[in-house]
This record gives structure tokens, C-alpha cells and sequence, in this order.
């Protein structure tokens, strides 16, 4: 029931999710649903919302993965070229590039022609209309509705895990080839050989920025041989332009099941609870560290629209320097705590107006921050690019 979902912010009156959760969703599910409240409420914004609990209403509210970023938005002004689209390659089995909220927000391929059997730009693909993937997954969808959350600015540009029709090399070629200047992946590198193939991919691709996730293995790669299952290899491993995230509740804490352990995971984000989309249309909420590479991803993906100078490595010491250290994180990951979204953007947006020769002074007066402030985050920023 969800194909009535149309492309919009859905602004809910706090008032009016309440009382969705409480009257209607809650106490006796859809049955009084369908009777009362689409009866009177017959947008399809709120039809779409049907689907959800009132919990996930809730969250929606607060973190919509259509609704325009605010913080990105305002500062967007002050980059190089405000109107600088970002590609994110996406390894996964495939998302639902017809979500009217994804389609927007999906790389496409200018020279290929859908549908027509040819392979029109002659890349040894045929139909590769967003990249090297045919069909889609629930696990696909989410990962690429939370790479792209929050601004049409970011796209998504699908790769194909199984690599049924082209190898992982040949397709991280083909989407640096494409202009994508991040990758995230949130599946399972098992194994030697898988884990060497991608860490020579890193390597050969310096200027890509690469976001895994930790993994949900209740463990910590601090205290574990190289051979312990789950052969959760790629994580294990030091690359200057590798991100590992671990997985954060809503609240900053940490996940029960969550990997950890510095110096291997970079930092901790929300993966669990964050609403991104659904394979068969409409919102649901994410989980797990496969939902938080993602997100740091999209995030990354933000921070170098608003400062493009910074390179993969800089990049990953911006985020590590815009974390909110706490106990619970405290050698756990890197930045020992979660990253701080709005935070990053401003320590992004500061060190492009710095790089333009505006004093910290004029910088920060233009963000809103206090000089001392200001000055806190470039020292933060230093200290992490020194040692991350
Ligand atoms: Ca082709
Ligand atoms: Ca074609």
C-alpha cells in the first residue's frame, strides 16, 4: 500500500504526528486507520505514512530523508560552486531507482539508452542506465535513500556486489570514470583474497573517499586475531582514504551489537532508527552499521560540496575532528565519539572561507559561530589531520 507515495517533504504539525501515534496507530493498528484517519486525511503524503508505527512517525518527523537539509542548505551559499553535484558509488545489490524519492537523486548514464538491449555507449554494459546493477534490494534502497539524504545535490551511483556483470575493480573504474568521488559499502568483505581486492581497489584510487561499515558482531576488533569469524576482514585494515563506521543509536549510544575498536573504526554514527526508504516505495527506518556508512557517506559527500579542496584523507580528519567525544565511544572508535553532522558542515564551510583568505574572525561571523569557537574547530581539525 505504499505506490500512493509522492516526492515531498512531509512537514507533519508535531500536534498532528502525536495524535496520529496516539489515536490511531497505536492502540488498534490499521483497521481504524483505514476507517477514520484516511477518511478524513486523503493526501497522499499521509496515505504513504499508513505503513509505519508510531515510533518510526516519530522519527520521521525529525529526520525525514526528503526533506532538505537545513544546515547544508544555509551554508551552501558559501561554496566554491553552490550547484556541485556529488556521486556516491554505492556497492550493494541493487536499489529501487524508481522510488519517487530516489529517482531524482540516482546517477544517470548520459550515453545509454534504457531498455533497448544495446549496450548504446559502448562500455561493454548493456542498459547500464545508473550504473552496473540490475534488480533491487531492501538493504540496497536503504543504504542508497541515507547516501542521499537531505539534498538533491547528492546522487547515488548503483554498483553491483555480486558482480554478475562486471568485477569490483572494473566498476569502481567505471564509476571514478563517472565522476563519483566517494563509494560506500555495507556488506560483508570476507576473506583474504575479497579484503586484498578491495584494499588494492583503495589504493589505486586515492582520490576516492572509501566509507565501510564496522559490522553488527558484538565485538572488538582490538581483541581479535585476523582469522576469528565472523571474517569480517576489510574493516581490520589502515587506509588513508578508508572510513569504518560504527553503528550509534538514535540517541548516541552505542548499539549492543556494534563493532568497535580503534584504531580501526573511525568514528560512530547513526545507523539504527534512521529513516531512509523503502525497496517498495515509501520510508522505513534503517538499521545498523549498514545504515551508518551510508550516512557518513552522505555526509562527506556534503562537506566536500562545501569545501571541494579537501582531499579523502582531510576529509576523514574533518569528521573526526567534528565528533562529540563521550565514555561510552572512548577508545572504541577513533574520534571516540559520534560525528556531529551539523558541526562538520561548519567546520567544512569554515576551512573553504579560510582557504579564500577571510580572517577567522570575518569566517566565523559568517557561520554564526564565536570566534573562540571557530578557533576550537580549526585546532580540532589540525590535531585530527595529524593524526588520522
Ligand atoms: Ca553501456
Ligand atoms: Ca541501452
Amino acid at each position: 500500500m505504499l505506490d500512493l507515495w509522492v516526492r515531498q517533504p512531509i512537514a507533519l504539525d508535531p500536534d498532528v504526528a502525536r495524535s496520529i501515534a496516539t489515536d490511531y496507530l497505536a492502540p488498534s493498528g490499521y483497521d481504524v486507520l483505514e476507517r477514520s484517519w484516511i477518511d478524513r486525511r486523503r493526501s497522499p503524503q499521509e496515505a504513504a505514512l499508513r505503513s509505519l508505527g508510531p515510533s518510526d512517525l516519530e522519527r520521521l518527523e525529525r529526520g525525514n530523508p526528503t526533506a532538505p537539509d537545513p544546515v547544508f542548505e544555509d551554508l551552501r551559499r558559501y561554496a566554491p560552486n553552490p550547484n556541485q553535484r556529488r556521486t556516491i558509488a554505492i556497492v550493494d545489490r541493487g536499489a529501487n531507482a524508481d522510488h519517487p524519492a530516489l529517482a531524482p537523486r540516482i546517477w544517470r548514464n548520459p550515453g545509454e539508452i534504457p531498455n533497448n538491449l544495446i549496450d548504446d555507449d559502448r562500455n561493454g554494459l548493456v542498459d547500464d542506465v545508473h550504473g552496473p546493477i540490475v534488480g533491487f534490494t531492501d538493504h540496497g534502497t536503504m543504504v542508497a535513500g541515507t547516501a542521499t539524504r537531505g539534498t538533491d545535490q547528492v546522487e547515488a551511483l548503483l554498483l553491483d556486489w555480486s558482480e554478475s556483470v562486471m568485477d569490483w575493480a572494473s566498476q569502481v573504474d567505471y564509476a571514478a570514470a563517472a565522476g563519483a568521488t566517494s563509494l560506500t559499502i555495507s556488506m560483508l568483505v570476507q576473506g583474504r583474497d575479497a579484503t586484498k581486492r578491495w584494499l588494492d581497489i583503495m589504493d589505486a584510487h586515492p582520490n576516492i573517499l572509501f566509507v565501510k561499515s564496522a559490522g553488527n558482531y558484538r565485538n572488538d576488533l582490538r581483541n581479535e586475531r585476523p582469522d576469528f569469524a565472523p571474517d569480517n576482514f576489510l574493516p581490520r585494515n589502515l587506509r588513508p582514504n578508508l572510513i569504518v563506521v560504527a553503528n550509534a543509536l538514535e540517541n548516541g549510544q552505542r548499539a549492543e551489537d556494534a563493532t568497535i575498536g580503534a584504531p580501526f573504526v573511525t568514528l560512530a554514527a547513526q545507523g539504527t532508527g534512521l529513516m531512509t526508504l523503502g525497496a517498495e516505495g515509501g520510508f522505513i527506518p534503517g538499521d545498523g552499521s549498514s545504515n551508518a556508512a551510508p550516512n557518513v557517506a552522505n555526509l562527506a559527500a556534503k562537506c566536500s560540496i562545501l569545501a571541494p579542496h579537501l582531499t579523502p584523507s582531510q576529509l576523514k580528519a574533518l569528521l573526526v575532528a567534528a565528533s562529540t567525544p563521550t565514555p561510552a565511544w572512548q577508545g572504541a572508535v577513533v574520534a571516540n565519539g559520534i560525528v556531529d553532522h551539523d558541526q562538520a558542515l561548519r567546520l567544512a564551510a569554515l576551512s573553504n572561507l579560510m582557504r579564500q583568505g577571510k580572517s577567522l574572525d570575518e569566517a566565523a561571523q559568517m557561520l554564526d559561530l564565536r570566534p573562540a569557537q571557530a578557533a576550537d574547530l580549526l585546532a580540532r581539525l589540525q590535531r585530527a589531520e595529524a593524526t588520522t
